[in-house]
């Protein structure tokens, strides 16, 4: 079989959610990844920032492997002897008193949200089904019908109604905004994502996160940092929030949280708003299933020992020189954080991001638009300069074709 078969029987077989770059990938190690004809790329797209410790990563298979002959699965009806052991490892390590475990990304924001109305009725008292979460234009934070129901693109809500009620949603990194929002006495929440990847990667004025969360602390509201695609080393710092030394009442985990081996994701919160959820008022078959535990601290451990966040600081500062010197009529813009950054282009007789990501692609670098019009590139963190300098060169070759 050629890709064409692979694709082929994709499109037969499986439901058209996504528009893949015309690519089939069957092999990762570290940034790189070969399709079923052997080609080599480096991934710059990384499963959005799920394989910040790079492909198949040793020690994370290892621990993956190790577990999964032991025991995979209890559910949470029984204890096991790995769980309490990656809440006590997560919780000091991102220094929480305590971890709810679940499995994607989706499902943690769903968790924070869940958790945020259960301690504005327990604690700060608001009227039973009346708390208010406010979000941002231009969020993503998953799929599910509570999550999209907060969202501003179509593509995500449209045809999805009737939604769930009880959001402000407010432009983003618009303290006005957020000020006047947070009159509301009912108002709970404000989840937001510390850099917006899915928008584009938009990165918010300095000072944005430490003002908005000083402005929620005056009203008790719950700031909440959907860290999915930012936490964990990606922009430069083990979460997005330590730029601005503001340190969320709700963390919110996922992807990298596993190195992209399984679906992990965490929910870290202190005592007095974790402990509002009783038993049997939340839950989930796999969350903290003992694979996932092993993998994750693996994975934690890979981001600390390989110094993962001052790579990507390190690599994220070249990325960007070398990107504002690439001499393109197709380059609007760079943009972004750490090993997190997004190019805006400017279409060009007739050709898009699209046609550079194809490009991009056929010299051996693998990246995708966002948005139509941008692309996003976000190598994993273990890429060393030697190896983001020659995808560099590659990625300028590609551009070059449009001139
Ligand atoms: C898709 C986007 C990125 C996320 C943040 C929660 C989640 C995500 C900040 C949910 C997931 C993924 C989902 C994937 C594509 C990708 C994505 F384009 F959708 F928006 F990265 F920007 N919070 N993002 O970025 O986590 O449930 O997927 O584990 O759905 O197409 P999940």
């Amino acid at each position: 079989m050629n890709t064409q078969d692979y694709i082929k029987r994709e499109d037969k077989y499986g439901a058209h959610n996504y528009h893949p770059l015309p690519v089939v990938l069957e092999r990762g190690e570290g940034p790189f990844v070969w399709d079923v004809e052997g080609k080599r790329y480096f991934d710059f797209l990384s499963a959005y920032s799920a394989v910040n410790q790079g492909h198949c990563h040793p020690k994370i298979i290892k621990a993956l492997t190790d577990q999964a002959s032991i025991l995979t699965l209890t559910s949470r009806a029984f204890y096991n002897s790995v769980l309490g052991e990656y809440e006590e490892y997560i919780t000091k390590y991102f220094k929480y008193d305590k971890v709810l475990p679940m499995n994607s990304g989706a499902e943690a924001d769903e968790t924070a949200l869940k958790l945020c109305r259960k301690w504005a009725y327990k604690k700060k008292g608001i009227k039973e089904n009346h708390a208010k979460i406010i979000a941002c234009e231009g969020n993503f934070h998953g799929r599910t019908i509570s999550i999209i129901s907060m969202s501003t693109d179509p593509d995500a809500r449209n045809d999805y109604g009737p939604f769930t009620p009880g959001y402000i949603i407010i432009p983003y990194n618009d303290l006005n905004a957020l000020k006047n929002a947070l009159k509301d006495p009912d108002v709970a929440g404000f989840l937001v994502e510390p850099i917006q990847g899915e928008a584009g990667v938009y990165v918010p004025d300095e000072g944005y996160l430490k003002k908005a969360w000083d402005l929620c602390k005056e009203k008790n509201v719950l700031f909440i940092a959907d860290e999915v695609q930012t936490g964990i080393a990606r922009t430069g710092k083990l979460l997005a929030c330590d730029h601005e030394g503001v340190r969320p009442d709700i963390l919110i985990l996922g992807k990298a949280l596993s190195g992209g081996v399984l679906p992990v994701s965490a929910v870290l919160a202190d005592d007095e708003i974790m402990l509002t959820i009783k038993p049997g008022e939340h839950g989930s078959t796999f969350g903290g299933n003992p694979i996932a535990c092993k993998v994750a601290i693996a994975a934690l451990e890979v981001i600390k020992n390989e110094k993962l966040a001052e790579n990507a600081e390190r690599l994220g500062e070249i990325f960007r020189d070398e990107f504002k010197n690439i001499k393109s009529e197709m380059i609007e813009m760079v943009r972004g954080k750490g090993l997190l950054n997004a190019v805006v282009i400017k279409p060009k007789n007739g050709k898009e991001a699209w046609d550079v990501c194809l490009a991009m692609k056929e010299k051996g670098v693998i990246a995708k638009p966002t948005h139509g019009h941008i692309i996003r590139f976000a190598p994993p963190l273990i890429i060393t300069e030697a190896q983001l300098m020659e995808a560099i060169k590659l990625i300028k070759e590609a551009f070059k074709l449009f001139e």
